[in-house]
């Protein structure tokens, strides 16, 4: 059952995270749908956007003689480089055109500090700097969090595992979501995402 106090959060359904795009996530763009039914059957939604700036400090770009997968020690902690995706205003950016969203209550955007990453909706890569959604979901009355999207081992395993840690029951519908699979991340991240106490579905 579904009650007042849950909501849904939709993780990234972006166009770069799709087939086609800068970041593609593979088979991606078969969470459509199955998002789409899910909106439908909750009474409050939440997406997420990555929401990059050009020449973020996360794009292999920004990182002379770097390439996108391979990693870099930032201030905060080892950061993976990606391809540049998800830049401000860009068609990348955008939602998959087939993504239902007009129901959603808030979008919240990430990775818009330059020099820092987010793939949790909750705390930058820093594990410090609040997005603000632990606060706008508990003034909302909010107190379980059920998560699908792009991509199931960076974005949706982070968000998960914070909402645990703010103290928000959190659940994960796998077959929602699709993972990028960097250096056994798939595996590595499901089992976080248990350990922490995060329901997959
Ligand atoms: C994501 C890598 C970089 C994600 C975002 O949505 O999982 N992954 N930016
Ligand atoms: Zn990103």
């Amino acid at each position: 059952m579904i009650s007042e106090t849950d909501v849904l959060l939709v993780v990234d359904v972006q166009n770069d995270f799709c087939p086609g795009g800068a970041l593609a996530v593979e088979r991606g763009d078969e969470v459509v749908p199955l998002i789409n039914g899910l909106i439908k059957r909750f009474d409050h939604v939440i997406l997420t956007q990555d929401w990059h700036p050009a020449g973020h400090s996360s794009f292999a770009s920004s990182h002379p003689g770097k390439l996108p997968f391979e990693t870099v020690e930032m201030p905060y902690g080892e950061q993976t480089l990606w391809p540049d995706h998800c830049v401000q205003g860009t068609p990348g950016a955008e939602f998959h055109p087939q993504l239902e969203w007009t129901k959603a209550e808030l979008v919240i955007r990430k990775g818009f500090r330059k020099a820092i990453d987010s793939y949790s909706a909750f705390f930058e890569n820093d594990h410090q700097t609040p997005t603000g959604l632990a606060g706008y979901l508990r003034e909302r009355g909010f107190t379980k969090v059920t998560f699908a999207g792009l991509a199931t081992d960076f974005c949706v395993a982070y968000s998960a595992i914070d909402a645990r840690r703010q103290g928000f029951e959190a659940s994960v519908i796998l077959q929602a979501c699709r993972g990028i699979d960097l250096a056994g991340s798939m595996e590595t991240m499901t089992q976080r995402m248990r350990d922490e106490g995060v329901a997959l579905i």
